[in-house]
């Protein structure tokens, strides 16, 4: 079930777009970065301090049914806010996949588990290997492990 709310959509207007598009079309289109193939997904979070519905594009890095948002952020100093929401309502995200939009809880991960899910972030998308050295944050991974 989508959250349920008043949606906020992203101060920025590339992001609210891509999420525009990307609902509008159950992600045949907007499922990419410009001028990119690595396929995007959708994950909607609860605002920790607002209580609206926020939604981001993020990376698909998925496995066994489970999906990872890494927290990058293109290598800036701050973590962005939505991994604060996560930790707000660990068990109020979705993540829309194509057409399918299922239900998750969300988990932080570290040690062994971050680093087997680090190489797969990296193997989905380079570039994160690049925002890693850019900051002197370690980027966070937090599953979502779907529930419906
Ligand atoms: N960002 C990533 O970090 N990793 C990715 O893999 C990634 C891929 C990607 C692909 C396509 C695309 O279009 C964007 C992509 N992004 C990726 C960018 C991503 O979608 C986010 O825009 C980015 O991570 C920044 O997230 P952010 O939540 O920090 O965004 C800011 C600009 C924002 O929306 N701020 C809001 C505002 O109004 O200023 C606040 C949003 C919010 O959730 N507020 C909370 C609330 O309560 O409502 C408060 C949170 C708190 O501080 O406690």
């Amino acid at each position: 079930m989508p959250l349920e709310g008043e949606y906020e959509p992203s101060p920025e207007k590339w992001v609210r777009d891509q999420v525009e598009v990307y609902e509008r079309t159950g992600g045949r289109e907007g499922n990419t970065l410009p001028g990119r193939t690595e396929p995007v997904v959708v994950f909607t979070t609860r605002g920790a301090k607002s209580g609206k519905v926020r939604k981001n594009p993020l990376m698909r890095v998925e496995h066994d049914g489970v999906y990872a948002m890494v927290a990058s952020q293109g290598g800036a100093p701050k973590h962005p806010t939505w991994y604060f929401n996560l930790k707000a309502h660990p068990d109020q995200v979705t993540v829309q996949d194509g057409e399918r939009v299922r239900d998750g809880v969300a988990r932080e991960i570290e040690g062994d588990e971050y680093d087997q899910w680090w190489e797969r972030a990296v193997a989905a998308y380079r570039d994160y290997a690049d925002y890693q050295q850019k900051t002197a944050r370690k980027i966070p991974i937090v599953l979502v492990e779907p529930t419906s």
